[in-house]
């Protein structure tokens, strides 16, 4: 839910108007929301730049996830790994465009740990690859932009720690 859609729940549910500082907050969220919706740009054009750079150095920093034994092991688990990064490279974009983790958090670090867990996926390493994506996705941007969109990659590989 937007900060937006949010404020009017919890207001209408006390049959009030929105407070000043509602009001404030989505003030804050329309200013940002340039911003905002640039960075989401960046990362949905280049999608395939990011995840492409963030597989090469996280198999690089990483060799035994694509080892005979590892769990992206083989061409076909070696693509499901890269579309696990695109995933969490979608729901980043997702959370940008919110201005709030909440949709990043339901949809992709709820029951994370356990789903790993039983694929037999080493979460680590997984963190490892958001944070690749993160610095080639940063390096996109100007200072202000990736400090922004730092915080969501950064919100992603805290949840896996
Ligand atoms: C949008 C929310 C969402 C997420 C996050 C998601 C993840 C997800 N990753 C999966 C598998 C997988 N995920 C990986 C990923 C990796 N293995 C490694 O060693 C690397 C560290 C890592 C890549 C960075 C692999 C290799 C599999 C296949 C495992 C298997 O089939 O044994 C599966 C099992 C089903 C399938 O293969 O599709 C799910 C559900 N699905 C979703 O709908």
């Amino acid at each position: 839910m937007s900060i937006v859609t949010k404020s009017i729940v919890n207001a209408d549910a006390e049959a009030r108007y929105l407070s000043p500082g509602e009001l404030d907050r989505i003030k804050g969220f329309v200013t940002s929301g340039e911003r905002r919706l640039r960075i989401a740009q960046v990362l949905t054009e280049s999608r395939e730049r990011i995840v492409k750079q963030a597989g090469d150095q996280l198999f690089q920093k990483r060799p035994d996830v694509v080892s005979p034994g590892g769990n992206a092991y083989g061409e076909e688990m070696t693509a499901t790994c890269l579309r696990d990064l695109d995933y969490y490279l979608r729901l980043v974009t997702y959370g940008v465009v919110a201005g709030d983790i909440t949709p990043i958090e339901e949809i992709g670090i709820v029951g994370v740990r356990e789903m790993y867990r039983s694929l037999g996926t080493p979460i680590d390493a997984v963190a490892e690859g958001v944070r690749a994506m993160k610095s080639a996705a940063t390096s996109l941007m100007s200072g202000e932009d990736a400090g922004e969109a730092g915080a969501y990659f950064d919100y992603v590989i805290g949840a896996m720690q």
